[in-house]
């Protein structure tokens, strides 16, 4: 007698076992569901049905068990960041996963309770977009004492001790950073000032945008930062600082480097509200490639947005599935992004996902 269970949706074909009794069929499932409890569970329930009537020579149904996956998500300050969420939330969707979703409104706290209540309902695995880098070891240890494996989504964190978590899948921050000081550096023949909007403070693509920039900066003496402030990674923010910014500093201002697209978007309000012609007067380089961006673009406001891609959901379960069935995988993988600029925007539209 042979049976096949069912993990998230699929069928795991490979996992076919023979089951004579209840008892064998236990200790033989054990071995081969490690490490995870919804694979035993499954099997375990496959199994009863099993031993209760069998099918001579035929096929028991699969008993199926959901993957149930908890989702601490940041909050959605951002188009880029509404985007990863439908994404993820629809992949789940799609392969029959019950995704548990928590919006942190971009609070640490928030997602501290959040992965606290995942755990309480035996979730399977926790997908953690975290909103700040450091401040996760006590949760994340109470996390894998659950034996409940962690897969980080576009932003890491910083701790001690790895084994906190199974994976991150981001963007290289500071090659976006890298990219958008290049480009610009190229463009003002490297003589000009500039003013940044950064992200959330202490949040990864914050400190890694700021590095990388700063990074090719250092090779243009003529290049300088010569005021930055956060703009919380938000379109409210970003106008609300760069106001502040023409304020203070006006006509002395060449470029804006923002660390998000929608604060870029917010800062081109200001300019012309402040009846300055953004990508004329002041240039303007951004970061994530959303629509809207990219169309600022081919309209001549934004001159260039390095692309950082929010679409996680398909790799971010294949990897989930992964780990619950025992596999290894990378530490940490990264997204391979583009850049727009004049030269491609217009091009790129049609098929931009989000
Ligand atoms: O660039 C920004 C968002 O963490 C990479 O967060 C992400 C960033 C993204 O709000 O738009």
């Amino acid at each position: 007698m042979r049976f096949g269970f069912a993990f998230g949706g699929h069928l795991a074909k490979d996992k076919q076992i023979c089951v004579l009794t209840n008892r064998t069929a236990s200790s033989n499932i054990t071995k081969i569901m490690k490490p995870h409890r919804s694979y035993f569970l499954s099997a375990l329930a496959a199994a009863a049905l099993c031993s209760g009537f069998c099918f001579p020579g035929g096929v028991a149904p699969a008993a199926e068990k959901k993957l149930v996956v908890g989702f601490s998500q940041i909050g959605a300050e951002s188009a880029w960041r509404t985007a990863e969420t439908e994404s993820i939330r629809s992949e789940a969707a799609r392969r029959g996963i019950e995704l548990k979703f928590s919006d942190a409104q971009q609070k640490q706290e928030n997602q501290i309770k959040a992965l606290r209540a995942f755990i309480a309902q035996k979730v399977d695995a926790i997908i953690l977009a975290p909103v700040v880098e450091t401040g996760w070891e006590p949760v994340l240890r109470e996390v894998k004492r659950a034996k409940i494996p962690v897969v980080l989504v576009d932003r890491g964190v910083t701790v001690s001790d790895e084994s906190l978590y199974a994976t991150l899948i981001a963007s290289d921050f500071v090659q976006e950073g890298r990219f958008a000081a290049q480009w610009l550096a190229k463009k003002l023949k490297g003589k000009g000032n500039i003013v940044e909007l950064q992200g959330t403070p202490g949040a990864a693509p914050a400190i890694d945008r700021k590095k990388g920039f700063e990074a090719v900066l250092v090779k243009h003496p003529g290049l300088k930062i010569i005021k930055s402030q956060s703009g919380d990674f938000t379109r409210a923010k970003g106008k609300e600082v760069m106001e502040a910014f023409l304020k203070t500093e006006g006509k002395n201002i060449q470029a804006v480097y923002a660390h998000n697209d929608d604060m870029a978007l917010g800062a081109i309000q200001a300019i012309e509200e402040a009846g300055m012609k953004p990508g004329k007067d002041i240039l303007i380089v951004t970061i994530d490639a959303i629509k809207e961006a990219v169309q600022a673009v081919a309209d001549g406001k934004i001159s260039v947005t390095v692309e950082c891609n929010p679409l996680f959901g398909p790799k971010i379960y294949d990897i989930v599935e992964k780990i619950l069935k025992g596999e290894t995988v990378p530490k940490s993988q990264s997204n391979k992004d583009e850049l727009f600029d004049a030269t491609n925007a217009a091009k790129a539209l049609p098929t931009r996902q989000y």
